[in-house]
């Protein structure tokens, strides 16, 4: 069964960016369970950022899990990419997202590769980058599979990647890889920018899809866009995708609206 989670940053850096929750772990617990969510998706600064027995201890007073955990601030605050042309940084990359899955690991928490897939350009040819980033998920990849988690690799839009920017070309690309513990995120927005027909492309994705960003055409919350989102979850329900519904989203017009309309939009398509 599909579930739902909501996402909460905790990296300043990244603040207007698209997470519901920007208060701290205590207050996005609180609220994502009193909304009714399974669980939340944590954005953190890096793998020390959030002491693991306060996090099971929220995980415990909430009855919540962590869905995922997000890689990027490896990016935002540190510069690092998985395809950077200094061997040196791809390797601190690399080091970087091992500990974010040591971090999410005991949690069941996979961790995503968005932003640290980086971009090929300048010295760094697209096969070239294409083949660093297929080193880099195959390593890591097996990496989490000792916490039985996946790694999840996501398709990004053509202004936040030009590796891999559709869910077609990205099952291409699990398809090339070495691991099989590699899981795509499907997420809407960059769907909603890449994708001829959304629906369809996650009916394409059946089976390499891990992770669903759960958010409508502009990056708000669902029901705050245009996006139709009735093909949408029948293609999920119907392909037997059973994992999350996590909302990375705009805290427009704040937060809790956002939580509000996710929650709501949720059980309108996966409960009713
Ligand atoms: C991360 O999940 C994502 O979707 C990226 O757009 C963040 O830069
Ligand atoms: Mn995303």
């Amino acid at each position: 069964m599909i579930k739902s989670a909501i996402t909460v940053s905790l990296v300043e850096e990244a603040r207007g960016g698209p997470f519901v929750f920007w208060d701290g772990l205590e207050a996005a617990f609180a609220r994502s369970a009193e909304l009714g969510f399974d669980a939340v998706e944590i954005f953190a600064p890096g793998p020390d950022a959030v002491n693991r027995d306060e996090l099971n201890g929220l995980v415990e007073k909430h009855g919540l899990s962590v869905a995922a955990v997000g890689t990027g601030a490896g990016m935002v605050k540190h510069k690092l990419s998985l395809t950077d042309p200094s061997g040196r940084q791809r390797e601190k990359a690399r080091q970087f997202v091992k500990d974010m899955i040591d971090f999410g690991g005991p949690f069941k928490a996979p961790a995503i590769i968005g932003s640290m897939q980086g971009r090929w350009g300048g010295d760094m040819p697209r096969d070239q980058a294409l083949g660093l980033l297929a080193e880099a998920l195959n390593e890591l990849g097996e990496y989490a599979a000792k916490y039985d988690v996946p790694l999840i690799y996501e398709p990004l839009n053509r202004y936040e990647t030009n590796l891999i920017t559709t869910i077609a070309d990205g099952v291409s690309y699990m398809k090339s890889l070495s691991t099989k513990n590699v899981k795509l995120l499907a997420d809407l927005f960059h769907m909603n920018i890449e994708e001829q027909d959304v629906a369809a492309a996650l009916r394409e994705g059946a089976g390499y899809i891990g992770h669903v960003h759960f958010v409508d055409s502009n990056r708000r919350a669902t029901g705050l866009g245009h996006t139709d989102f009735a093909p949408i979850a029948a293609a999920l329900k119907e392909t037997g995708y059973d994992g999350y519904a996590s909302a990375e989203a705009v805290p427009l017009p704040d937060s809790d609206t956002a939580a509000v309309k996710t929650i709501e939009a949720f059980k309108k398509y996966f409960r009713a």
